[in-house]
């Protein structure tokens, strides 16, 4: 009688179980997808994102232009919450043997892009700060920062 039930418990217990394992398989692949473009008007078309701290983010940029790569590219440099973002930009302005990332700068970015000429689309997954809060991103090609090319990504724990 007594085995009958413990039987029955664990058959009971078995399907919630493998609900739990599967919806952690769902965190898993639980990664927000952000895309964007980047214009010759220097913007990104998408210059708010919120997400829930710790979360996987895949960033995707298109370039929309028809300038050549060495005139018009864009790339998505998120940055840490106390980078100095001016400093970066025309550090990296620079750096143009490396993509326009200056790499004294590094220390003050979380996760970047390559470099997206015309048509082409480039993309960054990583993992969100833990800490709520603002951070910036910006593209770092030459004069592009200071032309407004810039948006904010916002850790909050209710995030949608
Ligand atoms: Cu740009």
């Amino acid at each position: 009688m007594k085995s009958t039930k413990k039987l029955l418990t664990i058959l009971f217990m078995l399907p919630m179980l493998l609900l739990f394992t599967q919806q952690g398989t769902a965190d898993d692949a639980d990664v927000k997808v952000i895309e964007m473009e980047g214009t010759n008007q220097l913007d990104f078309t998408v210059t708010e994102i919120e997400v829930r701290p710790g979360q996987k983010v895949k960033v995707k940029l298109k370039t929309v232009s028809d300038f050549p790569k060495a005139a018009m590219a864009h790339n998505f440099v998120l940055l840490t919450a106390d980078a100095d973002a001016s400093a970066v930009a025309v550090a990296s302005a620079k750096a143009s043997d490396n993509e326009y990332i200056a790499p004294e700068m590094e220390d003050q970015i979380l996760a970047k892009t390559g470099l997206a000429g015309g048509g082409e689309t480039v993309e960054v997954t990583f993992t969100a700060p833990e800490e709520p809060g603002t951070y910036e991103y910006i593209c770092t090609f030459p004069g592009h920062y200071s032309g407004g090319m810039k948006g904010t990504l916002t850790v909050k724990k209710q995030a949608t």
